[in-house]
């Protein structure tokens, strides 16, 4: 999609972008009425339960919607749901042509929307190439959580240009420089989850805090310890306000007094997977997914990482190197897996190099995804 048309979307997607993660479980969309070559309404889906982005798009374009275009980043809900049918709207504001980023794969959208609006004597045209594909990485969240059933899992890593994310000793806090730590913290407002293993917890004590100008919407932290090997008294329980209990995920065998502890200090214990086994990282997503998360920021450790690469669950990688190596054998990895030959490395692309003070941050995706 060239021209004014690609313009016009991509604007679309800029607008979709502000919904941050409050929208969750729906998606991040924005639209705009275009009259004669100007936009004469923008609007975007600012909150779950609120209006969507087409109805704040058409208010604000009011009686210059008839015989417009109206661009949507994602095809419009032709169904009743907790707002009225964006459809109807549209056919009732005179819309002459819509322009579509994405096909929505929700099972009460998928391709219904692009129908309605064609009955109804709408021209639609649905994006391809580059522009569908922006469209996609938008949403690539809202996509794997309808699609898969999963929440998105993305990895933060902080470590040094050999890889190691602490020294020997566990010290971990001085890898990288102030502006990478504080594009760390903002990183976490993108997603409505936070997870790190037990061992992060033990040696850190993190409080796992959002950046001070965090603009809201739901966001849960979690910890994954299958023997329920934190105390009581870590920090990130402290913080626990209802009904946003840190979830700690344990083997389903774990020791019930440690569980009543935890519970009591404010955690929501969920078994998962196998006894004795290591939780799965596939089941720890699922049980994320419904809760409405749509992605989850893994901060380590090393096992964790591990864990999620093998599972072929990472589906991107947010990496702040340090030009600071340690070369040294018994320091502490940004992944820790099990032996492999290079043929069975996990392979991704860098999709942005940005470089923050003294360090870079490598933004990855897998291979071919
Ligand atoms: C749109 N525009 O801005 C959004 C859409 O419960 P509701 O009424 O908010 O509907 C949620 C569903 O609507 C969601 O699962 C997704 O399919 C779609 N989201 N659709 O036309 C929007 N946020
Ligand atoms: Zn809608």
């Amino acid at each position: 999609m060239t021209g004014p048309d690609g313009t016009w979307l991509a604007r679309a997607l800029e607008l979709a972008a502000r919904g941050g993660r409050a929208t969750a479980p729906n998606p991040r969309v924005g639209a705009l009425v275009v009259k004669d070559g100007r936009v004469v309404g923008e609007g975007w889906h600012r909150a779950c339960g609120g209006p969507h982005a087409e109805a704040f798009a058409l208010d604000a374009a009011g009686e210059a919607a008839r015989g417009a275009t109206l661009y949507s980043s994602l095809e419009p809900c032709p169904h009743e749901g907790r707002q009225p049918p964006c459809v109807a709207r549209i056919v009732r504001a005179g819309v002459a042509r819509t322009v579509i980023g994405l096909a929505d794969p929700d099972p009460k959208v998928a391709g219904e929307g692009i129908a309605a609006l064609r009955r109804a004597g709408i021209e639609v045209e649905l994006a391809a190439g580059p522009a569908a594909e922006a469209a996609e990485r938008l949403l690539d969240d809202y996509l794997v959580h309808r699609r898969q059933g999963r929440a998105l899992a993305a990895l933060k890593v902080a470590a040094t240009l050999d890889g190691f994310i602490a020294d020997r000793d566990g010290a971990s806090r001085w890898v990288t420089g102030e502006s990478a730590r504080t594009a760390g913290r903002a990183l976490r407002a993108r997603y409505g989850a936070i997870l790190v293993g037990a061992g992060t917890v033990l040696a850190d004590d993190p409080q796992l805090r959002l950046p001070e100008d965090d603009a809201g919407g739901p966001f849960r932290r979690c910890v994954v310890d299958g023997r329920l090997s934190i105390p009581a008294a870590a920090r990130l329980l402290a913080g626990a306000q209802d009904g946003d209990a840190v979830l700690v995920y344990a083997s389903p065998d774990a020791d019930p007094v440690r569980r009543a502890a935890l519970e009591r200090a404010g955690a929501e214990v969920v078994a998962l997977g196998p006894p004795g086994g290591p939780v799965p990282p596939a089941a720890i997503l699922r049980d994320l997914a419904g809760r409405g998360i749509l992605g989850v920021l893994i901060e380590g450790g090393g096992v964790t990482h591990g864990h999620f690469l093998a599972a072929g669950l990472a589906a991107r990688l947010h990496w702040f190197v340090a030009p600071r190596l340690l070369a040294d054998p018994a320091a502490r990895p940004a992944a820790a897996g099990s032996p492999r030959r290079l043929e069975g490395a996990w392979e991704g692309a860098f999709a942005e190099v940005t470089r923050l003070g003294e360090d870079l941050l490598l933004t990855l995706t897998p291979r071919g995804a």
